[in-house]
């Protein structure tokens, strides 16, 4: 997947203004993302190992807030032969199209829905896999039970959701420490500590991560009976649920 580096907050701006997935982010975004979030790489190539194991035949799989489609694409080349379906879904219309070119690049017989919408007003049914790498986030923290009853109501009976986030920490050291090694990733990754700070007052606003302990007890609530990280690098994890 191609991508311009990301240099969108290397000049001093007088506002900052609250970050948006806009034209500009979506022209840089996989330069950005793997700048940014340590283990993603891995994530996503392992998403297409989980989806060997757990997806069905016959069924849906949901990757909610798709971006350029990293995570259906390592999905999909795991799935021919098996006539399911994937539905990927973003509100940023540039992630959409560029998604678009993405999906288009490579040759599968697993058709992909494509649909710009809000993640909050797609009804999941008939689910084996379902995908939030890195979009729980970015949802008001009040939406986010409803979203997972959605999907919890839409999985099948086995059915696995793969929950990616940045977490919060309710141990001040370890959150002081982890937070630490993050900016350090960043900084080994060419950001200045401009960029670094600029960025940070874009997001504030924008994205409330959560504490592990939130996840699982969100998660439990919703009927989730299994739980685990399977994947942490420093303040980033990812977690899965299977119904
Ligand atoms: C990846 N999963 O590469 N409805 C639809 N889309 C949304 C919403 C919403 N309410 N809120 C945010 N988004 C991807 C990476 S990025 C994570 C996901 C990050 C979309 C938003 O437009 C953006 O494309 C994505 O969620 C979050 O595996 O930038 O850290």
């Amino acid at each position: 997947m191609n991508s311009s580096q990301d240099t969108i907050y290397a000049q001093a701006c007088e506002n900052i203004s609250d970050f948006k997935f806009d034209e500009r982010v979506a022209g840089v975004f996989n330069d950005m993302i793997k700048r940014s979030v340590p283990g993603y790489g891995q994530i996503i190539n392992t998403l297409g190992d989980f989806a060997t194991k757990c997806v069905v035949p016959n069924s849906r799989v949901y990757d909610l807030g798709c971006s350029l489609g990293a995570a259906t694409l390592s999905v999909r080349r795991k799935l021919d032969g098996r006539n399911c379906t994937i539905i990927a879904v973003d509100n940023s219309e540039s992630m959409i199209e560029r998604c678009q070119q993405n999906l288009n690049a490579y040759v599968s017989e697993t058709p992909v829905d494509l649909i710009c919408a809000d993640i909050r007003d797609i009804k999941v049914e008939n689910a084996s896999m379902v995908i939030l790498n890195f979009t729980m986030q970015f949802l008001a923290p009040k939406d986010r039970e409803t979203l997972l009853k959605n999907i919890y109501d839409g999985l099948l009976p086995g059915g696995l959701l793969v929950l990616s986030e940045k977490l919060t920490f309710e141990d001040a050291p370890v959150q002081s420490l982890l937070d630490e090694l993050h900016l350090d990733f960043k900084r080994a990754n060419g950001y200045s500590e401009l960029e670094i700070s600029q960025k940070r007052s874009s997001l504030e606003h924008v994205m409330k991560p959560d504490s592990l302990q939130q996840h699982e007890r969100r998660l439990n609530a919703q009927g989730f009976s299994h739980f685990s990280v399977w994947f942490q690098c420093f303040n980033f994890a990812s977690m899965v649920a299977i119904k």
